[in-house]
């Protein structure tokens, strides 16, 4: 019974890892760029990525919103007029708590890939379930924030561990909690050793120029892949 149990989401995540790799072709073959952006709920991913929109130059974005229901992420960033596409996850995928390679695949039609260089895909806000999956991304991002406590790398190993990139968000209120920056990162160390950090304020901007810059030099990552 156990085994069956095992059996069974081997073979999903294999299923997963096929679709994931059609998308990955369909992005290479238009020369983008994708990175997957994942957090808990509401550690700022869309804040970070108006910001993100306002400060690139030179590099074409839209974003894919992940989003259990609703569109007002989606709206925010249509705001900045650039190209966005929502995919909700209920109703359709039965208001599943990450998007999987399949329900990206659903959007592709609709995403604007002859138009953009980068696409940045923020998943469902959870620590959990979006690290399982991958999307056809070229690259993992993860946005912390310093209300969720320092003790979050010990609590979900695999979504700290799964990122090339942990933004630390909200600085702007260290002088107002008692966060201890230094015992958070030592456990960020503790599970992903030496893993690029960003402090940054997505309210004030302080901090985010090295993420634009990180941003910015995904798309290369794809033209690589599309000439190997
Ligand atoms: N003080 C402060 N607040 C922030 C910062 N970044 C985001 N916020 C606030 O945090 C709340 C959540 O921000 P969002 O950008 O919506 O977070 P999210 O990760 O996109 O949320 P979900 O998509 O719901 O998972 C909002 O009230 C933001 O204004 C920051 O750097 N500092
Ligand atoms: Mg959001």
């Amino acid at each position: 019974m156990h085994r069956t149990k095992i059996r069974v989401a081997e073979d999903a995540l294999d299923a997963n890892a096929t679709i994931a790799r059609a998308n990955r072709d369909d992005f290479d073959r238009h020369g983008v760029g994708v990175v997957n952006l994942m957090s808990a709920p509401g550690a700022g991913k869309t804040t970070l990525l108006e910001r993100s929109i306002e400060a690139l130059e030179g590099v074409r974005i839209g974003v894919l919103e992940g989003d259990v229901q609703g569109t007002i992420d989606a709206d925010r960033i249509a705001g900045h007029h650039i190209p966005v596409t929502q995919l909700n996850t209920d109703p359709g995928f039965g208001g599943e708590c990450h998007l999987d390679a399949n329900m990206v695949r659903s959007a592709v039609p609709a995403l604007a890939l002859d138009d953009i260089d980068l696409l940045v895909i923020e998943n469902v806000g959870n620590l959990v379930c979006p690290a399982e999956f991958r999307v056809g991304e070229d690259a993992r991002a993860m946005v912390t924030s310093i209300t969720e406590g320092e003790d979050k790398p010990l609590k979900y190993p695999l979504m700290f561990r799964t990122c090339e990139l942990v933004v630390v968000n909200k600085i702007d209120l260290l002088p107002h909690l008692d966060f201890d920056l230094d015992r958070f990162l030592a456990n960020l160390d503790a599970v992903n050793p030496g893993v690029r950090r960003l402090l940054v304020s997505a309210k004030t901007g302080e901090g985010i120029e090295p993420w634009v810059e990180w941003l910015a030099a995904i798309p290369a990552r794809a033209a690589v892949t599309t000439a190997a």
